[in-house]
């Protein structure tokens, strides 16, 4: 499943249509010892050269990279328990089975009862690409990198090449440097805009490199319009419905036909398709996609009162860092490792988006319980919670004292807790 939204083409209300198409700022020079060959230089916009990278099978390649005995075997990372637990990502070997992401784990097992579902682990995937762009720092500035996603990033090397020629061999390079750094595989796009550069990445997955010139446009015009980076099922099918469903066809598609139909969205679809995305970076710094808070404890617990408190201590910093950012979640990943050095994980869905420490600490026990439980001899050594899905917290400013869900002055709470210390006020958790 793509993972990716179409949200920074789309003009939202006070944005003007222009921003989107922003001229491509003059790159500043750079000298970079790490890559003599190539004469750092200005280069303008209708020179422009992006790479994109994205980790093959990212999460599966990780744990089988970390944990020979999944080597060249079928391996589902996600949620280990349950009926209703879904396959974040497979392995190759898996997928050539049959085996996909967003998957229920109960149908994957039903296509490959030999299937081995592990937990994910957030912070060490978090940590590879951190890392992986330390590393690219040797071949281009900070500033040209965007983190897209937890596996891939775009990184513009317009001011260190001429040419296509040159871009490939930077490629190959970084793919070098991905491999030197992780041991790991990753797929790299090359071309002239972010769109393509981001398609040409999935031509030859996994441990691919594809170029894709102006030259070879015709190998994007070949693809189905629902592969096109920003569109989804439902804009795809009602290109359908107006004969368009190749990206070929989208681009030489009547502009006034698409205005029509979809509006200013109608003009920047149909650029896009044509390899007129003149995108750049897009610094993600403070944009949150996710957070997380991981702790490992000095004495091991089991006591299900003991396991409580822990789950309910995570729960609250992981609800207070949302407030701090003002932000709510709608979905939740507990995990816990064992002092066997196993893990347990599984995230659940919640009914509305949520900062509230009750609502969180609810659905983690209802986590919890499908989880193996700790014992004498299997306590638990390591609590951490992930919250994804995050969006702005709109009822900040307004907290509800009725109804059937009261909602708690927790901002006024934080503030307390900030001036007085940790111990001033606690609310109760099974409350609510
Ligand atoms: N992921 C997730 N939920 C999804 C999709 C992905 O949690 N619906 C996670 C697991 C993936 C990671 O994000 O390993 C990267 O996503 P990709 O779409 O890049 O998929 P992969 O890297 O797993 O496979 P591919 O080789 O197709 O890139
Ligand atoms: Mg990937
Ligand atoms: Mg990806």
């Amino acid at each position: 499943m793509d993972t990716v939204s179409s949200s920074f083409f789309i003009p939202r209300k006070e944005q003007g249509y222009s921003d989107i198409f922003k001229r491509v700022r003059m790159m500043p020079l750079y000298s970079f010892p790490h890559y003599k060959d190539l004469k750092p230089h200005i280069n303008h916009e209708k020179n422009r050269f992006f790479i994109h990278l994205d980790f093959d099978a990212f999460y599966a390649q990780v744990e089988q990279r970390d944990n020979p005995s999944l080597r060249g075997k079928p391996v589902s990372v996600g949620s280990t328990t349950g009926e209703k637990g879904i396959v974040m990502t497979a392995s190759y070997e898996a997928r050539a089975l049959g085996i996909d992401t967003a998957m229920s784990l109960w149908q994957a097992k039903k296509i490959c009862p030999k299937l081995i579902s592990v937990p994910c682990y957030g912070p060490k995937y978090e940590g590879i690409m951190q890392n992986l762009i330390r590393g690219l720092r040797c071949f281009v500035p900070e500033d040209c990198i965007e983190m897209y996603s937890i596996d891939e990033c775009f990184i513009d090397v317009t001011p260190v090449v001429r040419d296509f020629g040159q871009a490939k061999e930077l490629a190959m390079a970084i793919k070098q440097k991905v491999s030197d750094l992780e041991d790991l595989t990753c797929s790299l796009g090359v071309s002239w805009n972010k769109t393509y550069t981001k398609m040409a990445t999935k031509f030859e997955k996994p441990d691919g490199l594809t170029v894709i010139t102006p030259a070879d446009r015709h190998r994007i015009y070949e693809l189905p319009v629902k592969k096109m980076w920003g569109i989804g099922t439902r804009i795809s099918r009602r290109l359908g419905v107006m004969n368009i469903f190749t990206i070929g066809e989208l681009a030489s598609a009547s502009e006034l036909a698409l205005c029509r139909e979809f509006g200013v969205n109608g003009t920047v679809f149909r650029r896009l398709a044509r390899g007129e995305d003149t995108s750049g970076i897009i610094h993600t710094r403070g944009r949150e996609k996710s957070l997380n808070h991981h702790h490992t404890l000095t004495h091991n617990v089991w006591k299900y009162e003991d396991i409580e408190s822990e789950i309910r201590r995570i729960t609250e910093y992981i609800c207070r860092k949302l407030r701090s950012k003002e932000l709510v979640t709608r979905s939740l990943y507990l995990v816990i490792r064992y002092d066997n050095l196993r893990y347990a994980g599984d995230d659940t869905k919640l009914d509305t988006a949520t900062n509230d420490d009750r609502e969180i600490f609810k659905a983690a026990m209802n986590i919890f319980v499908k989880f193996p439980r700790p014992c004498e001899s299997l306590k638990a050594r390591m609590f951490g919670m992930t919250v994804f899905d995050l969006h702005e917290d709109l009822h900040r400013y307004t907290p509800s004292l009725f109804g059937n869900n009261v909602r708690l002055p927790y901002y006024e709470l934080d503030k307390l807790k900030y001036k007085y210390g940790e111990g001033i006020i606690r609310v109760g958790l099974n409350a609510g």
